[in-house]
């Protein structure tokens, strides 16, 4: 009997690909360009199964040009890129990548925090260019993240570690807004209070994303919300572009709406916008909250568990629509 053909969209660990080519007839895509969409339709043919990263948007579209496609797994635990009520419709399961990379995005949150608060990277071009030639008291002096008010925009999995992170490691008064609130216990767990969106905006010294991208989340931070917040506050993205208007983020930056902001994720990645690369106040990562060897391995893993559980027992681990 012949075997299942699968595509991977991107590069992965070898050891993954050779995993998955235990069970399967594998057509790997190993350039560092996302499929263009045309390209991804034409490689899906004949294949049961994909394994992708968050840059290749499963859509009505294409699950119609692909009726053999049973499962795509996410090498993400965000699934903006997938059309989740399409691929149900079609037959598709859906999986993504959830806690194997939750405390690692979290620490990541605070690396960000902490550089955009300290002004780590602007300081350290300043010496690199030579300009270091005599102390300041004023020098670099940024903002204090121990006892300060942390709020958060966004308090699942990712959020509570955060949360946790800031009360229990930085003595920091927490607040969260959510969709929905937590349990009683969950909020003593994560030492965090529910505020409302204005309260948040409003009393936050460092605010940071959270949430996942939805047309509900779509620019949830405008200029109308930055204009909530204190002049001294910075604002940390580690969720997804498009939640913040970058355009907009960038005026108030170079305006002192706020002290700073750091950034780990943008609308249009990897294109940035040209303004924010050159206000000084900003600290810019090209998406790799999730980045360390260990969990980067972990969610390859889960996501070639999922596509060999499904694909050769029917079950996966993951599943975002079991009910496909
Ligand atoms: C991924 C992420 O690195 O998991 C997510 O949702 O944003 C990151 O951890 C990225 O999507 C590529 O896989």
């Amino acid at each position: 009997m012949s075997r299942p053909a699968i595509l991977v969209a991107r590069p992965v660990f070898p050891e993954i690909l050779a995993l998955l080519r235990e069970h399967f007839e594998v057509d790997h895509h190993d350039g560092a360009d996302a499929l263009p969409p045309a390209e991804l339709v034409a490689r899906l043919q004949g294949k049961v199964g994909a394994l992708t990263t968050g840059s290749e948007r499963i859509d009505a579209a294409l699950l119609a040009a692909c009726p053999g496609l049973k499962i795509v797994a996410n090498m993400a635990v965000g699934f903006n890129n997938f059309d989740v009520p399409a691929m149900t419709a079609h037959g598709v399961l859906a999986t993504n990548t959830p806690d194997v990379l939750t405390e690692t995005t979290a620490d990541f949150g605070f690396a960000l925090l902490m550089a955009t608060a300290r002004r780590v990277c602007e300081s350290e071009h300043y010496l690199r260019a030579g300009q270091w030639k005599q102390w300041r008291y004023d020098l670099f002096a940024g903002a204090e993240v121990h006892g300060s008010t942390l709020g958060i925009l966004g308090m699942g999995r990712i959020g509570q570690g955060v949360a946790k992170r800031g009360a229990h490691g930085f003595g920091m008064k927490v607040i969260y807004h959510n969709r929905s609130r937590l349990s009683p216990e969950l909020e003593a767990e994560c030492g965090a209070s529910y505020v409302s969106k204005a309260e948040l905006l409003a009393q936050a010294d460092h605010l940071v994303l959270v949430l996942p991208y939805s047309a509900e989340s779509h620019h949830a931070i405008g200029a109308a919300e930055i204009a909530q917040m204190k002049p001294t506050a910075t604002l940390v993205n580690i969720a997804r572009g498009g939640i913040v208007d970058d355009a907009a983020l960038a005026l108030a930056l170079r305006e002192g709406h706020i002290a700073a902001a750091g950034l780990d994720v943008f609308e249009g990645e990897p294109r940035v916008h040209p303004d924010l690369l050159t206000v000084p106040n900003v600290v810019l990562t090209p998406h790799i909250a999730s980045a360390t060897v260990k969990t980067r391995l972990a969610m390859a893993r889960l996501a070639a568990d999922n596509l060999i559980g499904f694909l050769t027992r029917g079950q996966a681990l993951t599943p975002i629509n079991p009910q496909h």
